[in-house]
């Protein structure tokens, strides 16, 4: 394609934000800090987390960039940006996240295998392009089709990228051809991001959105489109993103028993702690977002502070100022609520949120029951520690006194001890006797 190139090594990668964490650097793949997550509802693109299997691809002229539709249709047609700009504009606002999300914490119960995220493989962004089924529509297809004359029910995204997984060849997916053509599905080939135009991370010239769809299907750099009979048999459909049960391993794995993983599950995170917190008894406050997949509104988000026995409704929003309602017109459908609750923390604690979305589905419990091999949708209630410091830990930590001077204080206060007691007159066989049951305590 004369107008987008995939280069075959790293050396032109876009700059990147330095507060993102990253968790591998060639494929770029990195997530925002989960404080910096929540901060706002639409997540701005610096922070939105870079999900990718190869280089990223390069535009060298916009004008002369196409998408090719082909395959089970009737005249195949080159589609160019002056095409899909002149077709009407929409703008949805829809979060797209990892199936990989969280999946350091499934890690911990058994290893599985996969770029390690923690809560942040996520982002909300208002994404603006041409509707699919308006595009589809330009090659004949009418809106609303679940097959063409000839066959074709599903529609493949091929982009240009060179990954590893395809022996070098493009990402690709698909989707449901009656899901591409319907226009309340919202599905965009979209070329600006936050009201900006779309940059090369993130798909730059043009980039499928699935929305309440895995991430994966919300392919990037887009190339190609090709109607086909079958879904896609690329790596990433077929040999990736399956949800299989904690009991298939690597040694009895049989790719074909499951289907791609489609819409996501029900889902949330608090990103205002991290795993495990030291805090000062009194207030604070538990922030995060949660989400559902296939346009499910949430509506419910739960939080214990005394490890699950009893709960608290937090506070949902979108927008401020518009009170959020989970199935109403004024709610974005395929985003993310932000969650807030206030609680008073008296002792050492685990602090826990789950929700729960319109369709009455609710988080596992666990993430051992969700456990599978390539460690994706972790939705398990979502845990955080929370320790309170103790006054006296407290004061050394405020005054900054290192360990070396922290043995020296017991030490200090052990002669004291003795001195003491060997003041008050106490029997040199008492006092060790004491000395060693205190110091018996110390260690334990
Ligand atoms: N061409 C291409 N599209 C792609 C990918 C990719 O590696 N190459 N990664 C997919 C995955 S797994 C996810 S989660 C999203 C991430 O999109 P983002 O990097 O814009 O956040 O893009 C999807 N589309
Ligand atoms: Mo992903």
């Amino acid at each position: 394609m004369p107008g987008l190139r995939a280069p075959s090594d790293y050396a032109q990668e876009p700059p990147r934000h330095p507060a993102l964490v990253v968790n591998s650097k060639e494929p770029f793949n990195a997530e925002p800090r989960r404080s910096d997550l929540v901060s706002s509802y639409v997540t701005p693109v610096e922070f939105f987390y870079k999900r990718n299997h190869g280089p990223i691809p390069i535009v060298d002229d916009v004008d002369k960039y196409s998408v090719y539709i082909t395959g089970l249709i009737g005249n195949p047609k080159e589609v160019f940006m002056k095409d899909i700009w002149k077709l009407p504009k929409y703008t949805v606002t829809a979060t797209l996240q990892c199936a990989g999300n969280r999946r350091t914490a499934m890690s911990r119960i058994r290893k599985v295998k996969g770029v390690g995220w923690d809560v942040a493989a996520i982002g909300n962004a208002v994404w603006s392009g041409a509707k699919l089924a308006d595009v589809l529509e330009l090659v004949g297809i009418p809106k609303c089709s679940h097959v063409t004359p000839s066959g074709g029910k599903h529609v493949e995204f091929v982009s240009i990228d060179k990954c590893k997984e395809e022996n070098g060849g493009p990402y690709k997916a698909s989707i449901q051809l009656s899901q591409a053509t319907n226009p309340e599905a919202d599905v965009l080939l979209a070329y600006e991001m936050n009201g900006e135009t779309l940059n090369r991370d993130h798909g730059y010239p043009l980039r499928v959105i699935v929305p309440g769809v895995i991430g994966a299907r919300s392919v990037k750099w887009l190339d190609s489109i090709n109607i086909i009979a079958d879904e896609c048999q690329g790596f990433f459909m077929q040999k990736d993103y399956k949800m299989f049960p904690p009991s298939v391993d690597w040694d009895n794995i049989n790719w074909s028993t499951r289907r791609p993983q489609m819409d996501f599950p029900v889902q949330c995170a608090i990103c205002s702690l991290d795993d495990v917190n030291m805090v000062k008894p009194g207030k604070i406050t538990i922030k995060g977002y949660a989400v559902s997949g296939g346009g499910r509104g949430i509506e419910r988000l739960d939080i214990s502070i005394d490890g699950g026995k009893t709960w608290v409704e937090a506070s949902k929003l979108q927008k401020p100022g518009i009170p959020y309602i989970s199935d109403s017109e004024s709610s974005d459908k395929w985003a993310w609520v932000l969650f807030e609750a206030e609680a008073d923390i008296r002792q050492s604690t685990e602090i826990i949120a789950k929700a729960v979305d319109i369709a009455g589905n609710v988080q596992p419990e666990n993430v051992e029951v969700i456990w599978n091999l390539r460690g994706i949708l972790n939705t398990s209630w979502h845990r955080v520690h929370v320790r309170i410091e103790e006054m006296w830990l407290a004061l050394f930590m405020e005054n900054e006194i290192g360990p070396e001077r922290l043995l020296s204080f017991f030490a200090v206060a052990l002669t004291l001890c003795y001195l003491i007691l060997f003041l008050a007159d106490t029997s040199r066989l008492q006092i060790d006797e004491i000395m060693f049951c205190l110091l018996i305590s110390l260690l334990g």
